[in-house]
């Protein structure tokens, strides 16, 4: 780190301690061991084959190129393939269940299994059912199949509801909201609501935009970017690439996050095999440690010093932007001490950070989960944008607002409709397609799709891919909830807890699909720099199974429930046509009529801003005050623990180990937080000392909705105050507070009493 360094500025104590057992830099040899052990086992062939089939990555939305072979970026840049990538191919490739699997095990005993086991047990080959009062899934046909769903949805439309996750394509995404919306229902929650809504709502209403402005080859003439709230050497890792590149051409990486990972420090990337992998690349420039859920008043902060150094840029407020006295008077009239004192940050700190965001010519403002599962997740967007719009950083070149987004296509199921805050224009050709007006009736987001089947209002729910069950906070409340649910249809590839948890009350159907590198057809995905990709066709090695296109269901499900109207569902099997209707129905899509003849994968229209013009009605960017929040914790005699119990409150921060994806694990420790399982919790020495907690004690870790017992303390680069632990497991213990603009759980502000 240069001279910025928190160890020149940082006055409080040693947040950056590591512990002994983790490595010196992010990424690194591993990273090759990994590959190598992978590609040159016996399930390498396969491996190779998928690796190098025309379609985007599965894990991130960083992913790759579609049709410039597996290894290549948008901008034609190769070795872009991370080890996640062969991580989420190789949980792919692995071989069918047991055909007898599910007759021998029960349902009491497959919910013993932990995330990881269920999902080694191999991919879903053929349909189950679970039947009311049963004690096994057993297999079904899929004529019974239709006939109980169709039923299923000809209920009262506000009754029945879809869930999804974002790696399935736009295609099935386009195709579920229109069966949704045909039928009345704008239930329609996906993962982005426990995920980046928080961005997406502050976007909207401030650049009338809701995704980056910024493209992968925009990023590339950055200065600076400032990370805040995003893991990326673990999420990213691709992303890392980018960073180290910047650094190279002598700019400046500002990170912020209350844990000093060891990757957003030091990251040596296979891409650069020489002078980064063993060696390790310089990322942070300064790596600031703010209390979890504080980073609006930090950014506030970094506004008052821009400010009080005269380093705003007045006439591009003046000329493009609205409200933006009111973000100076904020900034001006809240104090260094109120400042300093809720984000834990010290002011030399927040002035080294101004004066690098002041003085870079371009800076990208990129962000993830960090900053949107709080209860304020949408202010602390604001309080980002803000700051990139005082310096002038939004509508040019080099520079703009950047949600790091989650799933590889995420982002696309939002473009395709699948939304409860649906865009006016979707709305209005989708009205036209359907000759009439769709439902008024507010749609149920994540959050209040669980709350209204807890309180009975939900018969039916059909979740195209995902982990409903383990994605909830509130593990117990989710369960319960899903179980007022007569009918739930899984749509999945692999086994997870979801399907042995989230079980519905009368009839709970497990239906195998292929995915993105098997569909007999071509489909698309969306990246998080607003880059449509195509995925062709491919085989999968489940021969001799009974598996199904996520498409060739949706379109003879819709046409069982609605005939021929509003189109004919079965022709829309051939995807191209449902390419043509995307085309037709969703702005900036027009390129995808003609995809399938140029192979051309394009930049979607609109979305990337070079210029300080905005789509907003007034075609200025809006700014919005960023009331500062209140961080205080229960006191102990709150988790209803005795008086004299020793211990200590936490703000604990839940989220991802270095080897799993989302509620997937695939193995159990995170060596580079020297986590060595998964009931572990990293805490600060300090705070660990003052409750008299050793380092690997195990603990009693006691939320407001239940407790972990017997967890490990692992002393690590946490700062004072607060703890990390893992998901999915982690969401047994806790019932969260919600962003209420968003409907976003606080999942990285959980008020937890830990002790020995
Ligand atoms: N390999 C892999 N890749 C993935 C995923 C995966 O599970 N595995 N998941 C995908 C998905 S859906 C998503 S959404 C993304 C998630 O990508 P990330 O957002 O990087 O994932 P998290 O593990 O939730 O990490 C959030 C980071 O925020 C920090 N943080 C926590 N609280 C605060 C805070 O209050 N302020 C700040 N400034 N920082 C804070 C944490 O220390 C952590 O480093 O990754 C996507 N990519
Ligand atoms: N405590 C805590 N909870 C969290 C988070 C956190 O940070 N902390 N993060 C939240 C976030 S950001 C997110 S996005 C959610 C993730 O929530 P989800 O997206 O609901 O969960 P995943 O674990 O990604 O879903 C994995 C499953 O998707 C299925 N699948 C994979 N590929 C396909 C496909 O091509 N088609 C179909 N139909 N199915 C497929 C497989 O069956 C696999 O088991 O979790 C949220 N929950
Ligand atoms: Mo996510």
């Amino acid at each position: 780190m240069d001279t910025q360094s928190p160890q020149n500025v940082q006055k409080y104590p040693p947040f950056n301690e590591k512990n002994a057992e983790t490595p010196d830099i992010g990424g690194g040899l591993p990273v090759i061991e990994y590959w190598a052990e992978h590609t040159l086992s016996p399930e390498g062939p396969k491996l190779w084959k998928t690796l190098l089939h025309h379609s985007a990555c599965l894990s991130c939305s960083w992913g790759t190129s579609g049709q410039k072979g597996g290894f290549t970026n948008e901008e034609g840049e190769k070795l872009q393939r991370c080890m996640k990538s062969v991580e989420a191919i190789s949980a792919e490739i692995k071989p069918p269940i047991n055909k007898h699997f599910f007759e021998q095990i029960s349902i009491s005993d497959l919910q013993r299994l932990t995330s990881l086991e269920a999902d080694r047990l191999g991919r879903l080959s053929y349909p189950v059912i679970l039947r009311e009062g049963k004690s096994h899934y057993e297999r079904i046909s899929w004529e019974e199949i239709y006939n109980i769903s169709e039923n299923a949805f000809r209920k009262t439309p506000e009754r029945v509801a879809s869930y999804s996750s974002g790696r399935s394509s736009n295609e099935a995404a386009f195709l579920l909201q229109l069966m949704m919306r045909t039928l009345g229902s704008n239930n329609l929650a996906d993962c982005s609501d426990l995920c980046h809504a928080p961005s997406t709502t502050a976007l909207n209403q401030m650049f009338g935009t809701r995704t980056s402005v910024v493209s992968l080859e925009n990023l590339k003439k950055a200065d600076c970017v400032v990370l805040a709230g995003a893991n990326s050497s673990y999420n990213h890792p691709r992303f890392m690439n980018e960073l180290i590149k910047i650094r190279d051409r002598g700019g400046k990486i500002i990170v912020i996050n209350p844990v000093m990972e060891i990757g957003l420090v030091k990251f040596g990337s296979p891409a650069f095999p020489v002078k980064s992998l063993i060696p390790g690349s310089d990322i942070a420039s300064l790596y600031l440690q703010p209390i979890p859920g504080s980073d609006t008043a930090l950014f506030v902060g970094i506004q008052k010093y821009l400010s009080e150094k005269g380093l705003i840029k007045q006439d591009y407020l003046q000329a493009y932007t609205e409200e933006w006295e009111a973000i100076l008077e904020q900034a001006k009239s809240t104090s260094w001490e109120t400042i300093t004192s809720i984000c834990g940050v010290s002011q030399a700190e927040i002035e080294a950070a101004a004066t690098i965001i002041g003085t870079s010519p371009c800076v990208v403002f990129a962000w993830a989960m960090g900053i949107t599962q709080h209860d304020n997740g949408v202010d602390n967007v604001y309080s980002i944008a803000n700051t990139a719009l005082i310096t002038g950083n939004v509508g040019k070149e080099g520079a703009g607002v950047m949600p790091v987004r989650g799933h590889s296509n995420v982002q696309g199921f939002g473009s395709m409709g699948v939304t409860v805050k649906l865009k006016k224009e979707i709305q209005e050709a989708l009205e036209k397609l359907l000759g009439r007006s769709l439902s008024r009736v507010q749609g149920y987001e994540t959050r209040s799709l669980i709350e209204a089947a807890d309180a009975g209002k939900v018969d039916t729910l059909i979740c195209v891919g995902g982990n409903l069950y383990g994605a909830n906070p509130d593990s117990k409340g989710a369960k319960r909830a899903l179980g007022n649910i007569e009918t739930i249809i899984y749509l999945a590839t692999k086994p997870n807890i979801g399907h042995f948890h989230g079980l519905a009350q009368k009839n709970t159907i497990i239906i195998p699909v292929l995915n993105r590198f098997e569909n007999p057809h071509k489909t698309t995905v969306e990246s998080g720099n607003n880059f449509v990709r195509l995925n062709d066709e491919g085989e999968t090695h489940l021969t001799d199974s009974d598996l199904i296109p996520e498409v060739v269901f949706l379109t003879e499900l819709a046409h069982r429930l609605h005939g021929e109207y509003p189109v004919n569902w079965r022709k829309l099997q051939d995807t191209r046509y449902v390419r043509q209707l995307i085309a037709e129905t969703i702005p900036g899509f027009e390129k995808m009529a003609v995809i399938d003849d140029t192979k051309e994968e394009f930049t979607i229209g609109g979305r990337i801003l070079t210029e300080p013009k905005f789509p907003t009605p007034s075609g200025k960017a809006k700014m919005f005050v960023t009331p500062l929040p209140n961080l205080s914790l229960p006191k102990k005699e709150e988790f209803g623990v005795s008086q004299t119990q020793q211990g200590l409150v936490l703000a604990l921060m839940t989220g991802r180990s270095y080897s799993q994806h989302n509620t997937v694990v695939y193995k159990i420790g995170d060596q580079y937080r020297g986590m060595p399982h998964r009931n572990c919790i990293l805490m600060n020495r300090i705070d660990a000392e003052s409750a008299d907690i050793k380092e690997h004690q195990n603990v009693t870790v006691q939320g407001n909705a239940g407790k972990m017992e017997n967890v490990e303390v692992i002393y690590g680069a946490v700062r004072q105050g607060a703890a990390l632990m893992f998901y999915p497991e982690v969401n047994a213990i806790f019932h969260p507070k919600v962003e209420k603009r968003s409907g976003t759980p606080a999942y990285k502000r959980v008020p937890v009493f830990v002790y020995g």
